[in-house]
């Protein structure tokens, strides 16, 4: 195999993308670096007893096709909620609505990468890795001053991972991996570690190695995890672990809402269902 093949194929199963500007590892100098301080790296969320609970893949700024998946399953805003695995934002049209959609009550977020490279650019210090305006971050230079401090602020407070009460146990989403396949872990993260895609913090929002290498183990210390991040054809189940992006942000995917009681996509509400008996 060339040398440039095992690169490709390395930079696949860290998640990392193919093209990659600036240097790497990036120099520690980034003394200036600031530091994500999510409001707490792991939110707990008491369970829902009004209604249903569903996790939603990377969202990439498509909350128009969002809206409509929520509408076939009779999403209902005043009991239902809705939790996303993170990458609201980037390539989509509409990433500039992330703000109005995080206002709601029954909407929830973990941060992906995404999220974490428009916060940083969004503060005037970009993840120097990446060229985030090349991975679909143009939309924030559309943007005020003002409107960019309050994206960087609302992307700075999501957590890096959320454990949500169900029925069966706690359910917990994090972006792209859980390290250690151990849930405890989540809570032992260095924050200060996130410009590195290879540190246990770093994999939450980067590693893309279970989806692509099948690893079926299971994560210990929580009954489910959800991920996003690495995009599958349809809801895959390794172990323990859920990955449900399936590319509705792309011309021919669609969202998948899991059902985090059945841990199963929701079933669309057909019209003559609707109808009152
Ligand atoms: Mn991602």
């Amino acid at each position: 195999m060339k040398l440039s093949q095992s690169l490709s194929r390395w930079r696949l199963l860290l998640g990392w993308p193919h093209r990659v500007s600036g240097r790497w590892p990036p120099a520690s100098a980034d003394a200036a670096q600031p530091v994500y301080s999510a409001g707490q790296a792991v939110q707990r969320i008491p369970a829902n007893i009004r209604g249903r609970d569903f996790a939603v893949g990377d969202i990439h700024g498509c909350f128009d096709e969002l809206q409509a998946a929520l509408n076939e399953i009779g999403f209902d805003t005043q009991c239902d909620r809705l939790f996303a695995v993170g990458d609201l934002v980037d390539r989509g049209p509409q990433s500039h609505e992330v703000l109005a959609w995080l206002d709601e009550p029954w909407f929830f977020s973990v941060c992906g990468n995404h999220d974490y490279m428009a916060w940083r650019a969004a503060v005037g210090q970009p993840f120097s890795p990446v060229d985030h305006r090349r991975q679909g971050g143009e939309w924030l230079s559309a943007l005020s001053a003002t409107e960019r401090e309050a994206v960087a602020q609302r992307l700075q407070a999501l957590p890096l991972a959320i454990e949500v009460a169900t029925s069966a146990g706690w359910v917990g989403l994090v972006h792209a991996s859980c390290p250690g396949n151990d849930w405890h872990e989540l809570r032992r993260l260095n924050l200060a570690e996130l410009d590195s895609p290879h540190s246990d913090a770093g994999q939450c929002m980067w590693s893309t190695r279970r989806a692509l290498t099948a690893d079926s183990s299971r994560v210990r210390n929580i009954h489910a995890v959800i991920h996003g991040h690495t995009t599958v054809g349809r809801h895959l189940v390794l172990g323990n672990v859920h990955f449900i992006d399936t590319g509705g942000w792309r011309p021919h995917g669609y969202f998948t809402l899991l059902d985090l009681e059945r841990l199963a996509p929701a079933a669309r509400v057909t019209r003559s269902s609707m109808l009152p008996a």
